[in-house]
This record gives C-alpha cells, structure tokens and sequence, in this order.
C-alpha cells in the first residue's frame, strides 16, 4: 500500500478479504450468546437514499460492536417486494412489476455490498418469493380454521373511475391520488384478520417492552384504545325500544340535553326513508370519510329527528338528533351528549344554540361551563340523589344504580378494528382461498400451497390483471370439486412484512414456515426504523408473533426487545427527498469519498434518534480525520516493530519497573477516553464514540511527537490499537487495512473486544487546588503515595505561594486528599 489513503482501492481489497473468508456468514451457535440484531427490511425501489444509509449503517455497527465482544450475531437483510409502486411502474414504463423488482433488488444489493455491510446473503429474502409467501398463504388457512380469520362487508374507499379500492392515505381532500376522482364509500367484500381478539394482550404486553422510546408505546396504547364504561339505556317515546349510548362519563348522566345518533345508525337510515331533509343531511355527512382525530376539529352539524327519549333516571324527554361526528364503528353509535362537560358537545350547543347543563363542579375553584365545557372529574351538582359525590364516586354508585335496574351494563370498548387484508391488487401474495357457489368460500389445502402469482400479464391500469387470467381463477372446489372461483385479491403487504424477521432464521426451510432455529435467534435483539412504523407495522408484527406462538413456531411473547426509532436525514431543514429536489445520493459520495467516509459521516454527524442535517463541509472533515489516520500509520515506528501480543507481554514487565509517572499518566488517558468509548458503544450513543476516537488520535499523535523512549512508543502503539478496535464497527475498511498492516492474519472483525487493565484507570499523581486564607491562589501536581507532610514542604515552596504570601508565617497547612484540596493560613508575624 502506498502513503496516500485511497479509499476506493482499500475498499475493494477488503471486500474480496471478507468475501474469501466467507466473513459474514453465521450459524446457530449454542455455546455462544446470540445477538438479533435488525433493520427494518426496505422497499426495492432500485436506489439508496440517505435514509437507508443511515438505517443500515446503524445496524451494522451495533451487530460488528456485538460481534466484537464475543455474541453470535445475527443481522441479515431482505426486501419488501410486493406493493404499489412496482404496479405503477409497469403502468408506466410497460415493464412487469416482477421483472422491475428483481433489477431493482440487483442494484441494491450491489449499492448494500459497497458500504460493507456484513450481511449474510445467503439468508436474503424476498417477499414476493413464492417460497416465502407460501407461508403466509399457510398460515391464513391455519387463522380460518382457528376462526381468526372472516369475511364480511366493509366500507371502503372506493375510486369509481380506476375501479380500485384506496388506502386511506391514497386519498388526497376526498379525491383519488391517481385518478382525481372524487372518492365514494363502498361496501365490499373483504377478509379480516381477527386482531382485536389480541386487543388486550397487545395492550398488556406493552408492559415488557422497556426498552421500546415512550413515545411508540403511547401511541400503541392509543390505538388499541381500550376504554371502560357502561352502555345505558334511554327509552323511546311511544316505542317498545330504546337507545344504547355507550358512555366513559356516566357521572354526567344528568347534563345530558340530547341524544346523538351516527348518520349511519339504523334508524337513522329508517328515518331518511320519510324525511328528505333527513335522507340529504345523511347523504352529505357520507361524503366524508373521517378518522377520530378529525373528529376533535370536524365543523360540528347535527338534524333533528323529532323523536324523543327518556332519561333513564330523571325520567325526563330528551330529544334525538343525527350529528355528523358521531361514528357508528364505535360504541353503540350513539351518544349521550353533555355540553357542559365534553368538548365536542359542547361546540355542537353553540353550532345550534342549545342548552348547556352543569352537574359538576370542581373539587377546588370554581368553574362556567357557559364558556367552556369542563371534561375534568369533580363533585356532583344537579344530580338528585347523586349530589355530593366525587366523580370517581358517581361512576361506580350510578353504574351500580343502572345494572339494578336493568337500565344499563358495564362495557369495555376499543379503539382497533379487525385488520382488513383484502387488496384488489396485483403485486402481492395471493388470497389462498376458492370461492364456489356450492361450499362457499373454501381454503386452499395444504398441499395445493403456494397458489403462485402468475409473472407474465398485462396492465390495462384499471384492474388487476388477475381477473383477466383464466388460467388463474379458473379452478376447482377443494370440497365438491365442482367449478369454482379463485380469489383474485392479495394480501395487504403488511402481511408481508409482520413475520420476514422470523423467517431469516429459518429462510430455507422448505417444509415449515419456521423451525427450531428461529426459536434460538428470536427474539430480535434491537430493531431499528423509522417513527413513521410506530403503529401499524409494529402493532401488525406483534399480533402476528403471537399468533405463530401460538400456533407453536416461537416461544417469546413479543418480538423486538429493543427498539430504536431513528431520526430523518434533513437538508436545509427539511426531509431529504427527491420530489424536493434536496436529495444527495449516497452512491455519488460513496464513489467520491469511499464507504468509510460516508458511513463515518452518518454515525457522527447526530446522535440516532435525532434528525441529521446534511452538511457536506461535514463529510469533507470526516473524510480528512480518515486521512489522518491512515498518515500517523505510514512510516510509524511506533507501530512497525511489534505486534500485538508481543507488545503486551513486554510492557506488563517494563511498565511497572520503569515508567515514570507522566507515561503512566499518558496511558491512563488513553484508558480514560477508550472507558468512554465503550460506554457510548453500550448506550448506542455512536456519534460520541466517535468523537472519542478523534481525541484518541489526537492523543497518541502528540505522544508520538514527543517521544523519548520505548515505553512512549509501547504507549502509542497500545493506544492505536484501541483505536483502530474502537473505529473498526463504524469504519470497516480502512481500521481492517491498518489492522492487516500491524501484521494480524485474524480480522479485525473477529478480534476480541479489548478490557481495560487492572490499575490501567488509576492515577498516578493528584492535582490539588490550593488556597491561600481562603482564596484560590494555583494548583499543585503530587504523586498519589506522597504523605501529607511532604506534600505540605512542597506546596510551601511554590513559587506561586511564596508570591502571594509577602511577610506572613504560616500558620497551618489543611490538605484534603478526597477533596483535592489544600488551605494554608498564614498570619503576620
Ligand atoms: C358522555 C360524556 C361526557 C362523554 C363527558 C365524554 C365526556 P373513549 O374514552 O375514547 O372510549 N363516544 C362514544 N361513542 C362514540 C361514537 N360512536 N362516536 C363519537 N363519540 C363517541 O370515549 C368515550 C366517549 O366518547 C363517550 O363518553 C362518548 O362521550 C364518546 F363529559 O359520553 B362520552
Ligand atoms: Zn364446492
């Protein structure tokens, strides 16, 4: 090698050395500790974006620091093949979305290879492999016959010009993304997966996810949304009937002015059958389709239907109207409405000039629920025989008082639906399932899997193209064996990617879906991605865990232990992204300024969870620190003549015989940054670790400056090695290189984690503030076995206390050795 660093030769040596060495490949191991380490797997859409840098830098570092201190490490990739965009593709540029994939996932894995990444690609996986999502397929049909697994109708959005249901974030203020067309409410048939019958222990086993950020959790909990309450009656005026509202805030029951129905409740629909005025308020609140988060800022409306109710207690009429945010997908599709204290009815009063009732008062203060609806808990009012108690109070007594009276029973509601897979779809796996007119809908057998996507087809761009292949959906009834109908939807690509993590140990098990090598590297031991997965991808893989626990395939309640959620890669402020016209391409640096740069770069430039903003003057200093490391390495003399071992037996003799104090004070710095270093390896802060590795440097370059002697170069040398270990997880290449070139055969990679010495940390000399009648006036350097008094004869010379003291005598000398401090009085003679 010559002196100039050349980054890109370097790197392509390195390449063929871990290649040839087979460096990456990884087995189960039962004597070692495993390690799962794993980034969420990426889309192939053909390019690396700055945000995968980052991704996968980060777990490449975590697995090689993991790796070096002595775990089986596990951190394989793969690629989340089906979906979209590879339609649109084939739309567009007349290709098919199989062929496009594959080119895609070809360069990628090209892209992948040149920042060094120590995958194993022989576990790769891709989900639209057949021999992949046959699984899948197998384990739909285990979920029917669990009865995890129905179909029914469902509302959808539906895109009546490109025939084609949309997902709620195709849908742009109402309109089709592609189309523009104006989105309808369908009802469809489609199949669920039972998820909410894990709503609870979604929710519970939040609990053992510590190391998950608080933020992901909350918004987990928020969405499986459990709320207990009490579903309550009010009976109808001149009926037999009565409505069912379902209620968190019994409490209130007697500020209730009105009842709400959803526009879509039954009777609603009865309603509009005789009231036009009815039947247009409905057709227009349709229009919209809104999430409960817009429900908070939706423009509140309501009709009045006339008819009227009784409250359960008082006994008195209460009106019923239709509003507008008042969903009939939760609860009972009714509510009590209390403008005096619920937010939302009380908007709905002013909107209509209704009248608001307080029943609540504060426990302290005062409040006007005139001006404001006040939601918080107090002390009844108004409330007859309830008066006085605490809400808290009231919510049991009155609970209890409507279950007596067969007014009323408790209820516990959630927020999660059960999961809608059905995807009129192409590019994905298909629905395992034949329809016959006889049998109904039939699963396809065990032995009829996988039901194989066709590859050669055409895109009219409309519908899927599945229903235009015979071949395809053609087919016999597993049951009656009469003519029938396959399924021509797919699964929702979340199916996908809610098991990949699983199948990586197992990923050429033919005859399962899993074996008992993923039992030993399940759990994953740290996922990383984006924020952006905190819901639905994490909540879909969870509930998918469980179930494959409990069809018997893992053992472990949850699947990622640790989680970290990563920061987005910003430029000038704002996301890096190619539709801004401010992406910079990794492969462009990559070529420009080698792997070891790029990836240097990513890790120091912020912390993980934190945004990085993109400074290319950044780059160029992590690209000139790189430089000066492989400089301090040419023609060193401090580290040509000994290697590694032979090193270590000759200083443990030298040291401690001959050494002076400063040498030893030199080598404890280098243990005192090196003690740092491994402290942010262990709390993933990676950006400090390699703040530390650039002091480290720093510090041996001066000590080689100024060397004297051996143990100065023994020094030095010791310390390089720490570095090049220390910079090794996040450079690679070029630390393997210097590595090779002190005269190692083994890799770096494999070399172990280096231990701080005994004593390697512990000082050899104290340095004492010193005051003078109480007043700082320098600092004193002693040996740590210096006694008192001669501590004491040595201060007094100080040229600095001599100064400062004129005439005096002294007095008494106070030194302080736990706090460093010495105090001398000194009075006048
Ligand atoms: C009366 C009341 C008084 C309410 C009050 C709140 C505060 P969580 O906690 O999310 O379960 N609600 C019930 N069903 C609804 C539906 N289908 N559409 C819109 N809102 C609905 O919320 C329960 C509360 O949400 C219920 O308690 C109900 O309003 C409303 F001071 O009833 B509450
Ligand atoms: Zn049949």
């Amino acid at each position: 090698m010559d002196n100039q660093y050349n980054p890109l030769e370097i790197e392509k040596n390195i390449h063929q050395l871990w290649e040839s060495s087979q460096a990456f490949s990884v087995a189960e191991d039962l004597s070692k500790e495993k390690f799962y380490c794993l980034s969420m797997f990426p889309y192939p859409s053909g390019t690396l974006h700055m945000g995968h840098v980052r991704n996968y830098t980060l777990s490449d570092v975590i697995a090689r620091y993991q790796r070096a201190l002595g775990k089986n490490v596990l951190n394989p990739i793969g690629w989340d093949a089906f979906g979209l965009p590879a339609e649109n593709a084939a739309i567009e540029h007349k290709v098919s979305p199989d062929v496009w994939t594959k080119k895609n996932i070809t360069s990628m894995q090209q892209q992948f290879k040149s920042l060094g990444y120590a995958y194993d690609w022989k576990r790769e996986i891709a989900t639209s492999d057949p021999n992949y999502y046959r699984w899948e397929q197998w384990l739909f049909t285990k979920l029917l016959e669990k009865g995890l697994v129905y179909k029914k109708n469902a509302k959808v959005n539906w895109d009546p010009v490109d025939q084609t249901v949309l997902a709620n974030e195709q849908v742009v203020d109402g309109k089709g993304w592609r189309s523009g067309a104006v989105v309808e409410q369908k009802e469809i048939s489609s199949w669920f997966l039972k998820i909410t019958a894990y709503a609870d222990q979604l929710l519970e086993d939040l609990d053992q996810l510590s190391e998950w950020p608080k933020q992901v959790l909350t918004m987990q909990e928020n969405w499986i949304g459990r709320s207990h309450g009490i579903n309550t009656l009010f009976p109808l005026e001149n009926s037999k009937h009565s409505l069912k509202v379902f209620t968190t805030r019994i409490d209130t029951i007697f500020g209730v002015t009105h009842l709400f129905i959803a526009p879509d409740h039954p009777m609603a629909k009865d309603l509009a059958q005789k009231d036009e005025a009815i039947a247009k308020f409905i057709k227009e609140t349709k229009q919209v389709k809104i999430s409960e988060v817009e429900l908070e800022t939706l423009e509140k409306k309501g009709i009045d239907t006339k008819v009227f109710a009784f409250h359960p207690i008082s006994k008195e009429k209460i009106p019923v109207w239709i509003a507008n945010y008042v969903i009939m997908e939760y609860g009972t599709g009714v509510i009590m409405s209390v403008p005096g204290h619920c937010k939302r009815d009380w908007e709905m009063a002013k909107q209509y000039n209704l009248p608001v009732k307080q029943v609540i008062t504060p426990l302290t203060g005062s409040n006007n629920v005139i001006e404001q609806a006040d939601e918080e808990y107090g002390r009844l009012i108004n409330s007859e025989q309830f008066d006085n108690l605490t809400s808290k109070e009231a919510i049991t007594k009155i609970s209890e008082f409507l279950v007596e009276n067969k007014l009323g029973e408790t209820k516990t509601n959630y927020r999660i639906r059960d999961w809608g897979i059905s995807r009129q779809r192409y590019w994905g796996t298909p629905i395992p399932i034949i329809n016959c007119d006889q049998c109904g809908a039939v699963a396809v057998p065990e032995e009829n899997l996988p039901v194989v996507l066709p590859l050669d087809v055409k895109f009219d761009g409309a519908t899927s193209p599945l229903k235009d292949i015979p071949e395809f959906y053609e087919a016999k009834c597993p049951k009656c064996d009469g003519d029938a109908t396959r399924e021509t939807d797919t699964f929702d690509t979340f199916i996908n990617s809610s098991w990949y993590y699983a199948r990586f140990a197992s990923y050429n098990q033919h005859n399962a879906m899993l074996d008992n090598r993923a039992k030993y590297w399940s759990p994953v031991d740290h996922y990383i991605g984006g924020i952006e997965h905190a819901v639905l991808h994490l909540l879909y893989a969870r509930f998918i865990h469980k179930i494959m626990r409990d069809v018997g395939l893992l053992n472990f309640d949850e699947p990622f232990i640790k989680l970290l959620t990563l920061g987005m890669v910003h430029n000038q402020g704002t996301k890096m992204s190619k539709s801004k016209g401010n992406s910079i391409s990794p492969i462009e640096l990559i070529e420009k300024y080698g792997a070891d740069t790029v990836r240097l770069y990513m890790i120091f430039a912020a912390p993980p969870e934190q945004a990085l903003d993109w400074v290319e003057s950044g780059v160029e200093g992590s690209y000139r620190f790189l430089k000066k490391l492989w400089l301090f390495s040419k023609g060193n003399d401090a580290l040509e003549i000994y290697n590694e071992t032979n090193v270590t037996t000759v200083k443990t003799h030298i040291y401690w015989e001959s050494a002076t104090i400063s040498q030893k004070e030199a080598r404890r710095e280098v243990y005192c940054i090196f003690k740092q270093i491994n402290y942010d390896f262990k709390r993933t802060q990676f950006n400090t670790v390699v703040s530390g590795a650039m002091k480290l440097l720093n510090l041996i370059t001066k000590l080689y400056a100024d060397k004297s002697d051996l143990i100065d170069k023994f020094i030095v040398h010791e310390g390089y090695v720490l570095l090049l270990k220390s910079l090794a997880p996040i450079c690679p290449h070029i630390t393997q290189q210097l590595w090779s070139e002190l005269g190692n055969e083994d890799l770096l990679m494999n070399a172990p984690w280096p231990h701080i010495p005994k004593d390697a940390l512990k000082s050899e000399s104290i340095e004492y503030v010193v005051q003078i009648n109480g007043k700082l006036r320098g600092k004193i350097t002693v040996n740590v076995n210096e006694s008192i008094q001669s501590i004491e004869q040595k201060v007094i010379k100080e040229e600095f206390v001599k100064k400062s003291i004129n005439d005096q005598m002294l007095k008494k000398a106070i030194i302080l050795p736990d706090r460093k401090l010495i105090n001398l009085v000194y009075i006048d003679k």
